[in-house]
């Protein structure tokens, strides 16, 4: 039996060495917290030719790699990003750091967010269908409108379909604005009517904008009237969410609406969010993709393009990032 010791900034990294070094066969024999924090593992191998080593030869990560992390993880804490999502990106950029030795946080940040979040384009047309899903009053009607204006802006044509049929006058205020935009709205009750006027007006236009009654999302009977507009069509599914909501409720909620299929998130009211940790945390656990948010009330210039530079900007604190 080989005993080797380990020292790293924290348990994970501590592993990771040992696997490293060692393989996966190696069993841990001893753990020990050092007076800087860091942690000591002594683990064991067997070996057929074993020898042993006499004085301690101690495998440690380089000085280099022992980030501060304070700021970024500060930042998390402050934002409320589940504990598992928290873990995992700090344990990325620990690992980032060592292994290219940047130590800007808003860079790693910004890095680790790229490599790690998944973004989609919202006027992106490889797909014609763009359904906008999720809980009543999260922002659905009001991001259709926001993406026709864009389409406008872009010169891509649009039409919008509702096909809520649940809210009494649900559609009036869209309807609006489609006609102030010039953008037809068209009206479908059910499934199949959805199927066909999606698949006629797909021939007319880019983008066929679909909106979608809202839903509590813990009542199964209002999910499962839902899932036949949604089954319907080879559409890119878009969940609005309120940019603020606890990090914890969010991921709850979003793991209903992956399970009935959808992709993308578009975090809405952001100009009213102070934190940001839901968004984070579904992003890191549903894998919904980012692309765009609401950003104000205003349909016209209510939105914004997300990417992880912005994420990271939203997520470290203003004051550090001054000069970048
Ligand atoms: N400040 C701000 N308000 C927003 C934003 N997005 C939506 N709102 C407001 O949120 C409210 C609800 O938006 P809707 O678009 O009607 O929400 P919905 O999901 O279509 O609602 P239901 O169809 O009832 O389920 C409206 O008063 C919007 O003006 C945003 O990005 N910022
Ligand atoms: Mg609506």
């Amino acid at each position: 039996m080989r005993l080797k010791p380990f020292i790293a900034a924290n348990m994970s990294e501590a592993l990771l060495l040992v696997k490293e070094s060692l393989g996966s066969d190696a069993i841990i024999l001893n753990t020990e917290k050092l007076p800087d924090g860091q942690v000591k593992l002594t683990a064991a191998i067997d070996e057929e030719d074993f020898s042993f080593t006499p004085k301690e030869e101690v495998e440690k990560i380089p000085s280099k790699s022992v980030f501060d992390d304070s700021e970024i993880r500060e930042s998390l804490n402050y934002h409320g990003v589940i504990e598992t999502s928290k873990d995992k990106i700090l344990s990325r950029i620990r690992k980032a750091h060592f292994q290219n030795g940047e130590s800007d946080s808003l860079k790693l940040l910004a890095r680790d967010l790229n490599q790690n979040i998944g973004y989609y384009k919202m006027l992106d047309r490889s797909t014609p269908f763009k359904l906008f899903m999720g809980v009543s009053g999260s922002g659905k009607s009001t991001a259709i409108a926001k993406v026709a204006t864009q389409a406008k802006f872009k010169k891509i044509s649009a039409c919008i379909i509702s096909t809520d049929n649940i809210r009494a006058g649900a559609n009036n205020q869209l309807e609006s604005f489609a006609k102030i935009l010039d953008t037809p709205f068209i009206f479908a009750g059910d499934a199949n009517m959805l199927y066909n006027k999606a698949a006629q007006n797909a021939q007319k236009y880019n983008l066929v904008l679909i909106d979608t009654p809202g839903v509590n999302p813990f009542k199964k009977e209002e999910v499962d009237k839902l899932k036949p507009f949604i089954n319907v069509l080879k559409a890119d599914k878009i969940m609005t969410m309120d940019a603020g909501r606890n990090a914890y409720d969010a991921v709850e909620i979003a793991e209903v609406f992956k399970n009935i299929g959808a992709q993308h998130i578009f975090p809405t009211r952001l100009d009213l969010a102070r934190r940001i940790g839901g968004i984070i945390s579904v992003a890191d656990v549903c894998k919904l993709k980012l692309g765009a948010a609401g950003i104000s009330a205003s349909i016209v210039q209510g939105i914004a393009k997300i990417d992880a530079a912005s994420l990271a900007k939203l997520l470290l604190p203003k004051h550090k990032q001054e000069g970048k």
